[in-house]
């Protein structure tokens, strides 16, 4: 993690990090001229050296006073200048007609920004921050109001504010090209640790494209993930849901929901999660505001992603040359029904075909070499089917 810290990545980074240095630099300074002459003097006239007769009460020197006043004031005073300097450059927004003003909203436990509508009136809402490199980004941040407080902290930006339930926050930047890390600075939860994000600093004419189309990441981010996928991670939904498999996060496993539920309950779950807790939860999980195609989309991604990648395995290794998955022989048996097979009997077929041949199929499988996990993967496919 940490990513970009090392860098000047922004403006106010620079501000700070010098501010910093020179705070270093001028308390070493300060340090080592009243401790090196007070070891020097405690050297020098150690008792086995001196008598007390030799001792002079001396009662004042001008010229040394005046000395010791006025350098470590001028140093103390230059601190004040840069500490002061930085603050104001950090706490002074850029005017908002030259900034782009992004929304941030953070719950438990993920942030969400939303930009200015394009010019056909469409707002992207990302989970990671796009911005264009050397222009100023003004971030107005705020949590929902049955929220906890959270804090945008952009350690490589030097930048940090909460984010209050009811309240618009500000901080701002203007950053180089990069990708750096988004953290939460203020403890909010079971999650907090993982409330993490990233600000991806792009060239203006990629942020420029991006903006103006109506896709979810721009150009050189996209995944091909489904819109479905997309929904769910741009919202937070996967830091606490797996689909995938059926470990329970914060929540639930949605694996396998759309067997049991309907749209229309998933669709409650979204807009008034709490209406219905399944048993050993606790209501914490915070309202999404979400169109009916986006929840669509969001169901058929649920419903396919925990055998997404058996599919994608089975296609790979060109299974469905010869087999179905609606039922219809091909030149070998649909994989229809093949769920209720045993596991070892699917791992049989798979490495060594020819063991075991259903009646009215000849031995021309072709052996598959498959690693356990690819294995495991096509099994939970072919129960799903
Ligand atoms: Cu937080």
């Amino acid at each position: 993690m940490l990513e970009g810290f090392n860098t000047s990545g922004s403006i106010i980074a620079e501000h700070i990090g010098f501010a910093l240095e020179m705070n270093l630099w001028l308390s070493i300074v300060l340090f080592l001229s009243v401790v090196g002459p007070m070891l020097y003097l405690a050297w020098k006239y150690r008792a086995d050296k001196v008598k007390d007769e030799d001792i002079e009460n001396v009662t004042h020197h001008l010229l040394l006073e005046i000395t010791w006043t006025t350098i470590p004031t001028i140093m103390m005073f230059t601190f004040f200048y840069y500490g002061y300097t930085s603050m104001v450059t950090a706490r002074t927004m850029p005017p908002a007609n030259e900034s782009i003003i992004i929304a941030v909203e953070g719950k438990k436990w993920s942030w969400n920004h939303t930009y200015p509508a394009n010019a056909n009136g469409f707002v992207h809402k990302t989970a990671e921050l796009y911005a264009p490199a050397n222009k100023n980004v003004i971030l107005e941040m705020t949590a929902p109001l049955n929220d906890v407080i959270h804090s945008y902290f952009v350690p490589a930006f030097r930048m940090k504010e909460d984010v209050v339930p009811g309240r618009i926050t500000k901080q701002w930047f203007n950053a180089n090209e990069g990708t750096y890390d988004i953290e939460c600075a203020e403890y909010c939860g079971t999650s907090h640790a993982y409330m993490l994000s990233k600000i991806n600093i792009i060239p203006q004419a990629d942020y420029d494209a991006w903006i103006s189309s109506q896709d979810s990441k721009p150009a050189a981010f996209a995944t091909g993930a489904s819109k479905g996928q997309e929904l769910f991670e741009s919202n937070g939904c996967n830091g606490c849901h797996s689909v995938t498999d059926d470990s329970i996060l914060i929540g639930p496993s949605l694996m396998g929901i759309a067997k049991g539920k309907t749209a229309q309950y998933l669709k409650d779950a979204i807009i008034n999660p709490n209406k219905d807790i399944a048993d050993g939860f606790s209501a914490m999980m915070p309202a999404t505001k979400m169109s009916d195609e986006d929840i669509a989309e969001v169901y058929s991604y649920i419903a396919t992603a925990a055998v997404a990648k058996g599919a994608a395995i089975i296609e790979s290794n060109g299974c469905m040359g010869c087999h179905t998955t609606d039922g219809t022989p091909s030149a070998g048996p649909s994989f229809k029904g093949m769920g209720t097979l045993d596991a070892g009997y699917i791992k049989d077929a798979i490495l060594a075909p020819n063991k075991d041949i259903a009646e009215g199929f000849s031995p021309i499988m072709p052996a598959t070499t498959m690693s356990d996990d690819e294995i495991a993967e096509v099994t939970k496919y072919l129960k799903a089917l």
